[in-house]
């Protein structure tokens, strides 16, 4: 069996419960930024064949973790597993970031779209949460996550990643119907998946909608805020101190944080583009907050770091009646290849020393 938890911090401040200091994690702690990251990648050969390794997902999920006192790790995986899985065959080519073998563009590709197996053909995610959880032997709690349904869609549809995303829009508007039947199975695959991480023992879930500011307010309603309202009301995660938490990140969505904090989600994770004391206002105290520093402040000095770092901290605070309580300190969005690892280390420090109660 595995071990209790050492460092509960994160699951406490999604549960708004009193912390000894915010718990701090950043999206993308795993990966290019990292040397040892490098050269974990040169040895497997891939991305790939990193994710599909259990023990070699295992070493990338905890290398961020022995360099900074990081209060979380998250499963080292991609959004892109579930359709891989789905047949559309997930390759990558170098510098030109994912793409897909076979894109669904049409009624009949969409008939053939069914629900994985979770043990089978995405048993290698669960096969490394297992071994993550052994590992971790209770340090911190880990992270499992999902893409949300209207942003695997895009990827689904446009066979990689977009710049105008003119593939889905222009489905979105002449075939509705065929977006609503391709959202439904492919949400039906991410309550599937969040449920089976948790079996196998993520500790808390977080569903990444990347793409859903690109959506006019209508469509976004449509088309990715319904289902992130379906998986919030469907997925099976438990109660009390038991509850496993789930996190909506979105990014260019904070227009829609009144629904969003209406979802049943336990957590919002926002992007940089809003301060936080409004957030907390216009959320009502219905949910945690995740975030907002804005990821390129990881390029400035080690002065301006600390500084912006006390500003997100001060900002959620001060909109939430001097309380600290319900925030969990991350970036606004995903780590770069090109950041300074020391930097990193300055702003963790700073959010521990900072938020000491
Ligand atoms: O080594 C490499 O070159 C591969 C780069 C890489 C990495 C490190 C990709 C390809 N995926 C990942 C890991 C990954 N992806 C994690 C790991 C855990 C962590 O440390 O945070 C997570 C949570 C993701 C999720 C993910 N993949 C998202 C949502 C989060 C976000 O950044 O918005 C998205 C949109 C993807 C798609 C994807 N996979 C990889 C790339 C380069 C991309 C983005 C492509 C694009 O811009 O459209």
């Amino acid at each position: 069996m595995t071990s209790p938890l050492r460092n509960d911090r994160l699951l406490r401040a999604l549960r708004r419960e009193p912390v000894d200091h915010t718990p701090v994690w950043l999206m993308r702690q795993a990966g290019r930024y990292l040397p040892e990251y490098r050269a974990t990648r040169a040895k497997a050969g891939s991305f790939l064949a990193m994710a599909k390794n259990p023990e070699i997902a295992c070493e990338v999920t905890l290398q961020p973790l022995r360099r900074f006192p990081l209060d979380a790790a998250i499963l080292f995986s991609d959004i892109l597993t579930i359709p891989d899985a789905m047949g559309l065959e997930l390759y990558f080519v170098e510098g030109e970031g994912p793409k897909f073998r076979h894109p669904v563009r049409d009624e009949a590709a969409i008939a053939r779209l069914a629900v994985p197996d979770m043990e089978q053909e995405l048993g290698y995610v669960m096969d490394a949460i297992r071994v993550i959880r052994r590992e971790l032997d209770g340090q911190v709690p880990l992270i499992g996550f999902s893409g949300s349904p209207w942003t695997l869609a895009c990827y689904m549809v446009e066979g990689g990643g977009s710049k105008d995303f003119a593939r889905i829009k222009a489905m979105a508007l002449n075939h509705p119907q065929q977006l609503h039947r391709l959202l439904e199975v492919v949400t039906d695959a991410v309550i599937a998946y969040l449920g089976a991480q948790r079996a196998a023992g993520a500790q808390a879930l977080q569903v990444f909608d990347t793409w859903g500011g690109v959506l006019s307010p209508a469509m976004y309603r449509e088309f990715s805020l319904r289902y992130l309202q379906r998986i919030a009301a469907e997925l099976e995660r438990g109660q009390g101190s038991e509850r496993t938490p789930l996190i909506l990140f979105g990014k260019g969505t904070g227009l829609h944080l009144e629904s969003l904090s209406h979802t049943g989600a336990d957590a919002l994770g926002l992007d940089w583009t809003l301060d936080l004391d409004e957030a907390v206002r216009r959320t009502g105290g219905r949910v945690a907050l995740q975030g907002n520093l804005d990821p390129t402040t990881l390029y400035a000095s080690p002065e301006a770091i600390t500084a912006a770092a006390g500003r997100v901290l001060d900002t959620y605070a001060a909109g939430n009646g001097g309380s600290r309580e319900g925030h969990v300190f991350n970036l606004g969005h995903g780590m770069s290849p090109d950041m300074d690892p020391a930097n990193v280390q300055v702003l963790v420090d700073a959010v521990h020393r900072l938020s000491a109660r």
